[in-house]
């Protein structure tokens, strides 16, 4: 083989050569041809993909492909990579709204329209298989000098404890000296509010935040006055109670704005339907899926392109409505990386983060509370001011209850970022960062995915803001949490940073997609263009040989505490049994992504296998049962519901 190999080489070179002599061509690039090749034949040699893995690229026809901003993996195994408008504002504008289902198993694929924009919104799956994704694009933003017509945010009351107003988009308000402003969006108020009676009684106002945009271009229209500004068109009645109040209206960027709109996408029938409005406007909001099987959510650019103050809400699958957490105000940036603990109600904000919000506010990783509302910083973070773009996810099993924190970057389009992982163990008594191993480069964006041999598969990202002047990692590594070591894994062709995501898929493997670099050459003159390959990686313990463990039937559903009987060929070479929930990845915001250690005996012809009691665990939903032989081999996953509430033993 080797000698073979050899004379292989040898008689390329002489090709090789003799062209170089017959065209005249420089010299190193045909010695790159030939590196590029001895590198080919090792990256696909049987020896190489034992100790590393492998990856494809994925050949999508032209038709359907999509800037990939979010990926679901679905109960049916199928993934579901959601574009909206894609960051392209020409998208947004003709509503050309796309997502693209991709069926892994027989590389099948059709695009879906999306019914909204649901570019950067936030999203998770629920205790029934649909897909919640809430948020998105109302509007895109207005960079510095970019801003032709002054603009603003408006408050809008409503006096009249009587009756609710709805404002369309296109109201327009006018200024107390007779300039025109309109609104962008619809305005929706609620009556306001009366409490006493008689000549105590007392009447506030409600009150909603409108962007609002001068009709006409120009100086004219800025001003930096409040005033109380009417409505047009209402009947004086009416304008008695419900009128605007700005304060300053100006040409300065204008952030992007979200919508209060949500959606569920139907694995079984493909479709979507929309599910109640929620109670604020969101654009990189968190969803974090909790042991109740209720949805939280928080933080976000409201629909006048603000930092959302810490307004909270929690959306009821059970009747498809989100409500106010009026108790919970707790400050986050954008896309913040917040996880339920094993003990339920309990949130762990790890401090990383995508987007938006002041350097000096909400970057402190910490416990939440979402009973008491109580936050309670957690210390020890390295590089604590690099947390932005960072990734985090649970290490091993989520019953160790260890968390790491991989990378970031400083706030903002700043060219600092950092190797850093960080570990963080919940059953300390007092829970504190450790250091892990620090990376050799810095990396914002990775996306970390938990394997079902336990390890972490970190891979992509760029040292840069959005891989700027050429810096995509083309790296990959499996982060082993048994010995906190880390190992090299086979490079992705394909680089990653901003706008990217990776899914552990059912067979095992794992799925990237995205990536949105400012641009596209090392000197950053050239726009960047969106990167909508999609590579899949086949870890080591898919090349070990000998076959994989089998489930030869699952169950379609398994209780928090129930055993059950997997049949299974070989039982006695079991190693493990994982629950590996079917997640979903956006801006390196994983919450939802979590493995779940099973308690497992051999029985006659299976595996007898135990969900473990803590509600906090395991969120209900679809997850991948994962059996993991003594080699370190998974099975293919069987996708299962896990319910809430077991079938208890009767007493
Ligand atoms: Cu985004």
């Amino acid at each position: 083989m080797r000698v073979a190999n050899t004379r292989r080489v040898r008689q390329i070179v002489l090709v090789v050569l003799g062209a170089v002599v017959l065209l005249g061509v420089n010299v190193p690039p045909a010695f790159s041809y030939i590196s590029e090749w001895r590198r080919e034949q090792l990256i696909n040699s049987p020896e190489y993909e034992r100790a590393f893995g492998h990856w494809d690229t994925i050949d999508v026809p032209d038709d359907r492909r999509v800037n990939a901003i979010h990926a679901a993996l679905l109960s049916s195994g199928k993934v579901l990579l959601i574009a909206g408008s894609g960051n392209k504002e020409d998208m947004f504008a003709t509503r050309a709204l796309k997502s693209l289902l991709y069926d892994p198993t027989t590389g099948q694929s059709r695009m879906i329209p999306v019914p909204d924009d649901m570019f950067c919104g936030g999203q998770t799956t629920l205790p029934d298989g649909r897909l919640l994704v809430a948020g998105g694009t109302q509007r895109y933003e207005r960079l510095d000098g970019a801003v032709t017509n002054a603009a603003g945010t408006m408050t809008v009351k409503n006096e009249d404890p009587n009756a609710p107003m709805v404002l369309p988009a296109g109201t327009v308000f006018v200024s107390p000296t007779g300039v025109r402003y309109r609104a962008d969006a619809e305005t929706q108020l609620p009556p306001a509010q009366k409490s006493g009676q008689g000549r105590r009684t007392q009447v506030v106002a409600s009150e909603e935040p409108v962007f609002v945009e001068a009709v006409d271009p120009g100086p004219g229209a800025l001003t930096t006055a409040p005033g109380q500004y009417r409505i047009e068109g209402l009947a004086p009645d009416v304008a008695r109670n419900v009128y605007g109040q700005g304060q300053q209206m100006t040409l300065r960027k204008q952030d992007y704005q979200g919508t209060n709109k949500a959606y569920t996408f139907d694995p079984v029938r493909e479709t979507w339907s929309q599910v109640s409005d929620m109670a604020f406007h969101r654009w990189y909001a968190t969803l974090t899926p909790m042991s109740d099987g209720r949805v939280l959510t928080v933080a976000g650019l409201d629909g006048a392109g603000e930092v959302l103050n810490g307004q909270t809400e929690i959306f009821d699958p059970t009747t498809n409505t989100f409500s106010e957490r009026k108790d919970l105000t707790r400050y986050f940036p954008t896309y913040p990386a917040i996880f339920e603990t094993a003990q339920a109600g309990r949130m762990v904000y790890t401090g990383a983060n995508a987007g938006y919000g002041p350097a000096e506010k909400g970057r402190e990783p910490g416990f939440w509370d979402t009973d008491t509302g109580a936050f309670a910083a957690i210390p020890g973070m390295r590089d604590p001011d690099l947390l932005e773009t960072a990734g985090s996810a649970w290490l091993g099993p989520v019953n160790d209850q260890r968390l790491a924190v991989v990378g970031g970057g400083g706030v903002g389009e700043s060219p600092r970022s950092t190797g850093r992982i960080d570990y963080l163990d919940l059953r300390d008594p007092a829970p504190h960062f450790t250091a892990g191993p620090s990376l050799p480069e810095g990396v914002r964006y990775p996306n970390l995915v938990d394997l079902p041999d336990d390890t972490m598969l970190i891979s992509g990202g760029s040292r840069d803001y959005r891989g700027k002047g050429g810096t995509n990692n083309h790296i990959a590594r499996l982060l082993h949490p048994d010995t906190g070591r880390i190992t090299a894994a086979a490079d992705p062709a394909v680089g990653r940073d901003y706008h990217t995501e990776a899914l552990l898929l059912p067979d095992g493997r794992v799925l990237t997609a995205g990536s949105d670099p400012l641009f596209d050459d090392q000197q950053n003159l050239v726009p960047g263009t969106f990167e909508q390959r999609i590579e899949i990686y086949s870890p080591p313990y898919l090349f070990r040989g000998g076959g994989r463990p089998t489930i030869t039937d699952a169950p379609p559903t398994l209780a928090r505490g129930q055993t059950a009987t997997i049949p299974t060929p070989a039982p006695e070479h079991i190693r493990s049994a994982r629950l590996i929930k079917a997640s979903t990845a956006t801006h390196v915001t994983t919450t939802d992504m979590r493995s779940v250690a099973l308690d497992t005996a051999p029985t006659a012809g299976g595996l007898s296998v135990t969900v473990p009691e803590e509600p906090g665990l395991t969120p209900p939903g679809p997850y991948l049962l994962f059996l993991v032989d003594d080699r370190g081999v998974p099975s293919v996953g069987s996708m299962l519901t896990v319910g809430p509430d077991g079938p208890r033993p009767r007493e």
